[in-house]
């Protein structure tokens, strides 16, 4: 907690943006109020943003985000988490809205169309966005017991390698938020990282992902208990200070800060 509430972005950004994708019902949304629960310790469970049970095409329609306002501090966090629209055939984002959004092109708000990209008279539309209206770290979402479920249609499979090689072009760090692990295996969630089955999962996804495997983060959200436990908020602390350390590494590097200026001369 105290990690968090620390971090600052580097000096001329406001906000560290982090962007959640993933299939529709992964548990995007639950992990942004699992976290706001976490940050504003107030012993009850936080629902900021809506959650349903589980559906084929995705709750969320809009780019969304609050802000996380920590109890101790009174004040608001420097951290933006974007829930979007999941990846889906029929109802997904398109592509080139995906790479816009980490742009730093769309406003949150907008509400995302399936069938055609934000237009520029948009007043959604950012045509000038900087480094600050920017993606900083983009987390996948997957559901623990099926990662991969939302790739076994070819149109969106072929939209997910699209993305992640356009992603990869403009070095954005990339992690994999492997969601309800307390479906899989039977321990207990304090011993995630020492469970056989979570590790399996997590080395499936990183395989799938091509992702280091420090990059993958097994996740359980608040989703059937009445009131906070340490247990949750500590892991989702832990997952979002190390989306924070790459937003800022990623940040860091791409204001040469820490270079000296004749380095590359
Ligand atoms: N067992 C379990 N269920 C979860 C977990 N996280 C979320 N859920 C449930 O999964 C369902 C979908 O969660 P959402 O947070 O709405 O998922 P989403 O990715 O935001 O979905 P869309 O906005 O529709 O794309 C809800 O019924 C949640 O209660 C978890 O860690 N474990
Ligand atoms: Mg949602």
């Amino acid at each position: 907690m105290q990690e968090v509430i620390e971090k600052k972005p580097p000096e001329g950004i406001g906000y560290f943006n982090i962007l959640l994708l993933g299939q529709a019902a992964s548990g995007k949304s639950s992990f942004f109020n699992t976290i706001s629960t976490a940050i504003a310790n107030e012993k009850r469970i936080l629902e900021p943003l809506s959650v349903l049970e589980s559906s084929d095409s995705s709750v969320t329609s809009k780019l969304q985000t609050q802000p996380l306002k920590s109890h101790s501090t009174g004040s608001t966090l420097p951290i933006r988490i974007y829930d979007c629209r999941g990846l889906h055939k029929s109802t997904g984002i398109p592509t080139d809205d995906i790479q816009k959004v980490v742009q730093g092109h769309i406003k949150p708000g907008y509400t995302f169309n399936t069938y055609e990209t934000i237009k520029e008279k948009d007043p959604f539309y950012r045509s000038k966005p900087g480094l600050n209206d920017a993606i900083h770290c983009l987390v996948y979402v997957a559901k623990a017991d099926n990662p991969s479920e939302a790739l076994t249609d070819e149109s969106v499979k072929q939209q997910f390698d699209k993305m992640r090689s356009d992603l990869c072009k403009i070095n954005v760090p990339q992690m994999a938020l492997i969601n309800m692990i307390d479906r899989v295996g039977q321990e207990k969630l304090e011993d995630v990282f020492w469970s056989k089955s979570v590790e399996n999962v997590c080395e499936g996804a990183r395989r799938f992902l091509c992702l280091p495997l420090n990059h993958i983060l097994p996740m359980s959200c608040y989703y059937n208990e009445i009131r906070p436990t340490i247990v949750k908020d500590t892991l989702a602390l832990f997952n979002l200070n190390s989306m924070l350390y790459s937003a800022n590494d990623y940040l860091n590097a791409k204001m040469k800060i820490d270079t000296p200026e004749d380095f590359y001369d």
